[in-house]
């Protein structure tokens, strides 16, 4: 069991994303909640992580599935109660797992009371809670578009300005220059960890500190400040562990973003890697995977934060689509590559994450648009069918990349609704229930569920998997991804054979004695290495 209350305990821990909507269902709502996860904690226990990423639970009108909050200290209804949050926190820790809140922190619901009276006029305290513009009906601040389609500026006549959102008009930015707002956040904060929250997830932590008269939105100048602040004044009065997203950081960034002193976050939790197959940085476009760019990428990562850093390891979330699916095999090697991602992931230093499922190689799904619930999904949709796209192609998007993917239930049982509910779930269940899920494959030692437990073992085994180097062999090859890692006397090689073809290579001298710590296929390492085969080997330099 891990002990979380030693400073850097979270770095041999493996996290787990619950996405609540979608995990457990114990009324027959149709959408999961609080006791759900609290009945599933023994699977989670069984599967050995340590750290649970609780999607928000907070009060939420749900326009983005509660990352828009109405209320940062209340449970919403639809999830139970503030005591089985708290009970969960209690049922958790029994079984050696912290849980970490996830915290929005740079925009609230338009229904949270701050705006409510924020719009009631320019002089109200709360005005300045947010961030207004002056202007005319019609004549916006400026060009600024928002990342769930339309301008970043809403209208509000009463008060004859626009407040900016980076999101959903739904989700007004919060003003991080006003130092009254900022003590009221990190107020919240401390009542949460004094109720028990191990940790946060921080989401966009990148983007709080935005400029948008200058249009700046990710990494603006107040940015270390404002985390420095939040960590002095909330987390440091504690020991929690803390993750931020940052769709922006590149490597010097994410250095002062997880400095090993505390300063600002524990880790941060970046995208290099997964917006490497899209063009110019546009979401929806589908463009191959540049599989020698990614093992670059990864190796500056891995260099780059190694001993003045800390990086979350992770393939999938809630706003990716599934890993078997995007890069993988989704078909006939759909357990292979599974377990080739989860290797390739989690021989690297770091906390990886699993996002609920991913353990089990669930895939993603294709719906009638009708079907689909995500604002970001439909408002695309919308947007490019007006702007005269051809249907065929965004709906090809939409499979390949769209939120929901990574959204439908998690698959329990080959019974109805996969055992998620006894209602009628809020989106789809995934058709593949019957042969994908978990009743059937945590007692099968074969299982990509097994795997995944094996792997997480072995990081709470090995101490070079917490702190060992990282060197990528073969930079250039075009189908194997190679790595060393190595600490003190100890050495650990991951090989990938990415792809469903054979692909031969000669293993070096050294490693031919070397003891196998898991792999995909039975047996030695073999001459040519198998559709999707993924090795891991160690051995003592
Ligand atoms: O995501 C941040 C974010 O930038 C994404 O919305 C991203 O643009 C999109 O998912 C790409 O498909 C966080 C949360 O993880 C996401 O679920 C929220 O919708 C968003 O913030 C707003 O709070």
């Amino acid at each position: 069991m891990l002990e979380n209350n030693k400073p850097g305990w979270w770095r041999r821990a493996v996290a787990y994303q619950i996405y609540p909507r979608s995990f457990q269902d114990t009324t027959g709502s149709g959408t999961g909640d609080l006791p759900g996860v609290i009945s599933r904690l023994d699977y989670l226990q069984k599967l050995g992580i340590g750290l649970i990423w609780l999607s928000p639970v907070f009060a939420s009108p749900q326009v983005d599935n509660g990352y828009d909050v109405s209320d940062y200290r209340a449970v919403d209804p639809m999830y139970g109660s503030l005591e089985d949050l708290e009970r969960l926190f209690a049922e958790a820790k029994k079984r050696g797992i912290g849980i970490m809140l996830d915290l929005v922190l740079n925009h609230s619901s338009d229904k949270h009371p701050w705006f409510l009276q924020a719009k009631q006029s320019r002089d109200n305290p709360y005005h300045d809670y947010y961030v207004w513009r002056d202007g005319a009906e019609g004549k916006l601040p400026n060009d600024m578009r928002a990342a769930f389609g339309g301008p970043a500026w809403e209208w509000v006549p009463e008060l004859g300005q626009y407040y900016f959102h980076q999101f959903a008009p739904q989700q007004p930015d919060l003003n991080w220059e006003n130092p009254k707002l900022r003590r009221e956040l990190y107020d919240m904060i401390l009542w949460w960890m004094d109720k028990g929250a191990a940790g946060f997830r921080l989401d966009v932590i990148d983007v709080i500190a935005k400029e948008p008269d200058r249009k700046i939105t990710g990494n603006g100048p107040r940015l270390d400040e404002f985390l420095r602040e939040l960590s002095a004044e909330a987390f440091q009065k504690g020991c929690v562990v803390t993750v931020g997203e940052a769709w922006g950081a590149d490597v010097e960034r994410a250095k002062r973003y997880s400095a090993p002193d505390g300063s600002e976050l524990s880790m941060v939790f970046q995208f290099e890697q997964m917006m490497l197959d899209q063009t110019g940085g546009e979401k929806w476009d589908l463009a191959p995977l540049p599989f020698i760019k990614m093992k670059k990428s990864y190796a500056h990562w891995q260099q780059g934060l190694h001993g003045c850093g800390w990086n979350s390891l992770f393939l999938n979330n809630h706003d990716l689509p599934r890993i078997v699916s995007r890069w993988g095999d989704d078909g006939k090697y759909r357990v292979q590559s599974a377990k080739l991602f989860a290797t390739m992931l989690h021989g690297m230093q770091g906390t990886p994450y699993d996002h609920q499922g991913e353990e089990l190689g669930m895939t993603n799904i294709r719906l009638p648009i009708g079907d689909y619930r995500d604002v970001e999904l439909l408002n695309y949709y919308r947007e490019a069918i007006e702007a005269g796209k051809d249907e065929a192609d965004v709906i090809a998007s939409i499979y390949a990349k769209g939120r929901d993917n990574a959204r439908t239930p998690m698959q329990w049982t080959a019974g109805e609704n996969a055992g998620f509910t006894t209602g009628t779930p809020w989106i789809k269940v995934n058709p593949n229930y019957k042969e994908i899920n978990a009743e059937s494959q945590v007692d099968d030692e074969d299982s990509v569920f097994s795997y995944y437990r094996c792997l997480i073992a072995l990081r709470k085994e090995l101490d070079v998997l917490v702190e060992g180097d990282f060197t990528l062999l073969e930079p250039e090859h075009e189908k194997l991804f190679v790595y060393k890692r190595a600490y003190k006397n100890a050495e650990v090689l991951v090989v990938c054979n990415f792809g469903g073809e054979e692909t031969k290579w000669e293993l070096p001298a050294e490693w031919k004695n070397a003891r196998t710590l898991i792999a995909n296929y039975p047996g030695a390492f073999p001459e040519k290495l198998r559709p999707w085969e993924a090795r891991m080997l160690c051995r003592e330099a």
